[in-house]
């Protein structure tokens, strides 16, 4: 993530992929305040052993575009919140990507934040056959939490 401000919304990110049992760092790197972080962490990402980079920002939100502009990796951006335009900066920033760098880009927010561990835990599941298997829980555990009719 781009601050440690992010953090509240991005550690649902963490905490999905905590319950689904998938191993996974979490780091603060900004575009604009650590840009030789962001440089060091991207191209060294693949050889690492990281599989896919879930990355947060808010405002003028060049963390994701930038990470997969140096970096093969799939990486899903995570729109956060802003005080001044409530994130359609950040979605702006983060979705409108180039022809050629793709940045995987979920919703504003919270939301955004949980799909973001979901979809990585996906795409670890193609190879790893205990995630797959947690993913199908968490999958069939919310479906059985949908009544069929609203309660009084
Ligand atoms: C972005 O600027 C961060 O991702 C954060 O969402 C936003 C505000 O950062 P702070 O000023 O709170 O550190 O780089």
């Amino acid at each position: 993530m781009g601050s440690q401000s992010d953090w509240p919304v991005m550690r649902l990110a963490a905490e999905i992929l905590e319950e689904l049992g998938v191993s996974h760092e979490t780091r603060i790197v900004s575009a604009h305040r650590t840009p030789d972080r962001l440089v060091e962490y991207a191209k060294t990402a693949r050889g690492r052993g990281l599989k896919v980079i879930i990355a947060g920002a808010g405002g003028a939100a060049h963390l994701p575009g930038m990470t997969a502009s140096m970096t093969p990796l799939p990486v899903l951006g995570v729109p956060v919140q802003s005080r001044a335009l409530s994130g359609m900066d950040s979605l702006l920033s983060i979705v409108q990507m180039p022809k050629g760098v793709p940045v995987g880009t979920l919703a504003i927010g919270e939301a955004g934040a949980t799909n973001a561990g979901l979809l990585a835990a996906s795409i670890v599941a193609l190879e790893d056959p205990s995630v797959a298997k947690k993913l199908d829980q968490f999958r069939q555990a919310q479906t059985d939490k949908i009544g069929e009719s609203p309660e009084a």
